[in-house]
C-alpha cells in the first residue's frame, strides 16, 4: 500500500504495521490531570479524538496490530526520576492525590486511556516511564517478535510524547509516518514546527499524511 504522504509516498503493508497511539489518557486530555497541573489548557487535545477513533476503526478492520501506550509510574514512583518529579510549580506533583486520583500513577482512573480509544483484547498496552515509547519498556522486543517494520503514529503531545517515541522508533529502523490530525499539542505552534521538522531534509525522522489519506488508502487496497 503507498499513502500519498510528505515528503514523499509512504509505502507499508499492513501485516508488518503498527498502529502506535501514543498517552491518549484521561491525565492528558481531561480537567484534573497531570496535563492541567503542569499549566496547559487540556481543552486543546480532545479535538483529535474522532479521527483517532475513525483511524483506529479502520486499522482495527483492516487486522493490523494495535499498541496503545500510557506514561505512567508506580505507586511507589521507583520508576520516576526525582528531576521528573521535582522540576518546576506544578499545582500537583507526580504521585500527589488529585480529582482523578493520584496524579500520573499506574492503576488510577486519571491514568486510564480516554474510553473512546480504549484497547480491545489482543492490542497491546505499554506502560512507559519516560517520554518515549522505547526507554525502559519491551516494546521494541515486542515489535520485533511480531515482525513489524513499520509504524503510523498518533497521540499527545506531539512535541513530547510522540516526538520523542518516533525519533526513538526511528532510531531502531522503523519506518515512521506521524497523522497529522490525530496529534495535539497544547501548544499550537509546538504542534505545527514538530510535524514540519519531523518530515523535512527527506523524512529524517520519518513522514506525516492525514487520517482521511490513511482511511482513504485502507478501503481502496
Ligand atoms: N504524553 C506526553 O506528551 N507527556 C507530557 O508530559 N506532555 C506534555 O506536553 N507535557
Amino acid at each position: 500500500m503507498q499513502i500519498p504522504a510528505l515528503p514523499f509516498p509512504y509505502e507499508f503493508d499492513v501485516a508488518h504495521t503498527a498502529l502506535v497511539i501514543i498517552d491518549m489518557q484521561r491525565d492528558f486530555i481531561e480537567p484534573g490531570g497531570f496535563g492541567e497541573t503542569l499549566g496547559n489548557d487540556v481543552a486543546l487535545l480532545a479535538a483529535i479524538v474522532p479521527a483517532c477513533q475513525a483511524v483506529l476503526a479502520a486499522w482495527r478492520q483492516a487486522g493490523g496490530l494495535v499498541v496503545h501506550t500510557r506514561e505512567a509510574h508506580a505507586s511507589d514512583l521507583s520508576d520516576c526520576p526525582p528531576a521528573k518529579r521535582l522540576r518546576g510549580n506544578p499545582s500537583l506533583r507526580i504521585g500527589d492525590e488529585g480529582p482523578m486520583g493520584r496524579i500520573l500513577v499506574a492503576g488510577e482512573p486519571g491514568n486510564q486511556i480516554i474510553p473512546a480509544l480504549a484497547p480491545v483484547a489482543g492490542e497491546t498496552v505499554i506502560d512507559k516511564p519516560g517520554k518515549g515509547a522505547f526507554y525502559a519498556t519491551p516494546l521494541h522486543e515486542q515489535l520485533q517478535q511480531a515482525g513489524i517494520t513499520h509504524l503510523l503514529f498518533m497521540g499527545v503531545t506531539t512535541e513530547v510524547c510522540v516526538q520523542t517515541s518516533m525519533r526513538e522508533a526511528n532510531d531502531r529502523g522503523y519506518d515512521c509516518l506521524l497523522l497529522e490530525d490525530c496529534t495535539e499539542s497544547y501548544f499550537p505552534h509546538f504542534k505545527a514546527a514538530a510535524v514540519e521538522m519531523m518530515r523535512a531534509q527527506g523524512a529524517i525522522v520519518g513522514w506525516t499524511a492525514t487520517s482521511q489519506q490513511l482511511i482513504t488508502t485502507l478501503k481502496t487496497a
